[in-house]
């Protein structure tokens, strides 16, 4: 079965004692980053702050805070309920798999994968527990403990929120993270950044000229899975809640907003629904962020709340960013795991990649493949570049198949001796990050593509390429034998 709600996978973290419970006293502002931040560094678990506090506010909070909940391989693990992310990659891979049925028996053998894929199709009830508490009237953020993250952070901010729009041109759902700045007790900034799906659904709205606002609804502290679905990179109009039923294995239940015409997760803790103004572009930031600075303060839409329903004894979910590595971290690390089967469909040549967290994503990755003709790693490259997520990707080193990508050491010690920079470095211009501070203009720069690959004749490389060294498989087998006998490196 999978988790219902945040509660079930909470109840389970703390079985595999993956979750700690504080007691204590800790101020939303700038205390639990620190608490968070060294535990984060060290491999711990997820907290759960059961007093949260503003001294400036004067507030004790009765609403407690979870945070780091999937911040380690093991957490993520038991979000998606798998012994090893290669499971998951395994599912979809079956999925894509699928061939059409050739005879009678192929197709009853396919129908019960059929009505799998069938089911995951998100499901619409009447009522839930997001609904135990609808708040109209009096309408206040005030309740919750939202943090103020970083010393230069504008204000504070809800940090792991989903952002469900609906596009007004084809109607399609997106849900996507993006935070949202606190300016008032009923009215947030909306960083969607100008290459997200929510942000393509405001456009949208401008283009057709049909009104000024747009609604949205926000969800905060659902299933692991649900709440992942808002981080994945999904091709766009393809409905990350779907995408959650899938990888749940069973369909995520939505409710009717109370004031927008959207549905959220019926589980949910906590929902705000609201509206964006094309009218009401506000500063937005600094926030201190995922690459390990902060981000300057632009322009992005506010976010008038009109509703807010909730459980009667919410858990607010919140996740910091900054420094690597932080929870955000595996976040990333499920992505690359889920969607490689996803890449090697468009491209077999790709044998695996990875991208390491002090290269924040979009900085860095590393992609091997077994190449087959001359020019092979550029189209790799190419094709990288044109996809959702990847298409982001400052600096990109393609390695041969047998270079393990995971292993740094070994890939630094190959890619660099296999390349001469003049010839094997491309250049190339394209959108970035909205992160990325380096960039000639915000959005828009270069990228760099390294051909690690060994070269070939066909290539234009006419000398000898040398033989990597490796000992003689005999003198290997011979001195195993012999080995505990020498006594040599003994602890
Ligand atoms: C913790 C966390 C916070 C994030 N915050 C933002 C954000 O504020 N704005 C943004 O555009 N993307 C943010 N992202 C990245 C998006 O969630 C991600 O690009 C996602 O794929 C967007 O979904 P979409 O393609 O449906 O727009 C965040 C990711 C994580 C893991
Ligand atoms: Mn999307």
């Amino acid at each position: 079965m999978s988790y219902k709600d945040l509660r079930e996978f909470m109840a389970q973290l703390e079985r595999e004692g993956e979750l700690k419970r504080l007691a204590a006293e800790v101020d939303v502002d700038l205390e639990m980053t620190e608490i968070t931040d060294r535990v984060s560094k060290a491999g711990g678990p997820a907290l759960l702050f059961e007093k949260p506090r503003s001294v400036k506010d004067r507030v004790a909070y009765s609403i407690p805070l979870l945070i780091n909940m999937l911040g380690s391989k093991r957490r993520m693990e038991l979000a998606l309920q798998t012994a090893s992310l290669e499971d998951v990659a395994r599912r979809i891979d079956d999925l894509l798999d699928m061939k059409p049925p050739e005879g009678f028996f192929d197709k009853v053998r396919l129908l019960p994968k059929l009505a799998e894929v069938g089911s995951f199709f998100p499901k619409s009830v009447k009522d839930g527990p997001v609904k135990e508490v609808i708040e109209r009237e009096n309408i206040s953020l005030a309740q919750f403990p939202i943090m103020k993250c970083w010393p230069q952070d504008g204000g504070r901010f809800i940090t792991f929120p989903l952002v469900v729009t609906r596009s007004p041109k084809t109607g399609r759902r997106n849900v996507g993270c993006y935070r949202l700045q606190v300016y008032d007790e009923r009215t947030t900034g909306m960083h969607w950044q100008i290459h997200k799906g929510g942000a393509e659904h405001f456009r949208w709205l401008e283009r057709q000229g049909k009104g000024r606002r747009m609604e949205v609804a926000v969800a905060i502290g659902a299933d692991p899975v649900t709440m992942l679905s808002g981080v994945l990179p999904l091709p766009e109009d393809l409905d990350e809640f779907l995408f959650a039923g899938f990888l749940r294995k069973e369909p995520v239940e939505l409710v009717k907003c109370e004031t927008v015409d959207l549905e959220v997760p019926a589980h949910a803790e906590i929902v705000l629904e609201g509206y964006v103004d094309l009218d009401d572009i506000r500063p937005e930031g600094p926030f201190g962020d995922h690459t390990g600075y902060y981000s300057l303060e632009d322009k992005f839409p506010a976010f008038h709340i009109t509703c807010i329903t909730r459980r009667r004894d919410p858990i607010y979910v919140s996740t910091i960013v900054g420094p690597p590595p932080m929870e955000d971290y595996w976040m990333g690390y499920a992505v690359e795991r889920i969607f490689l089967p996803l890449l090697r469909k468009q491209m077999p040549e790709v044998v695996d990649m990875h991208m390491p967290a002090e290269g924040i994503f979009h900085n860095l990755m590393i992609i091997s493949i077994r190449k087959s003709y001359p020019g092979h790693a550029r189209k790799v490259m190419n094709a990288l570049w044109g996809l959702p997520g990847a298409m982001f990707t400052k600096c990109l080193v393609v390695v041969d198949h047998d270079v393990d990508v995971h292993n740094l050491r070994e890939v630094t010690w190959k890619a660099f001796n296999h390349i001469d920079p003049e010839r094997d470095i491309q250049f190339t211009l394209g959108p970035v990050d909205q992160l990325e501070h380096a960039s000639r203009l915000p959005n828009f720069g270069s990228k760099m593509g390294v051909d690690a690959t060994r070269k070939w004749p066909s290539e234009g490389f006419t000398r000898l390429w040398p033989e990597e060294i490796k000992m003689d498989p005999e003198v290997k087998k011979k001195i195993d034998a012999l080995w505990e006998s020498l006594g040599l490196l003994r602890k």
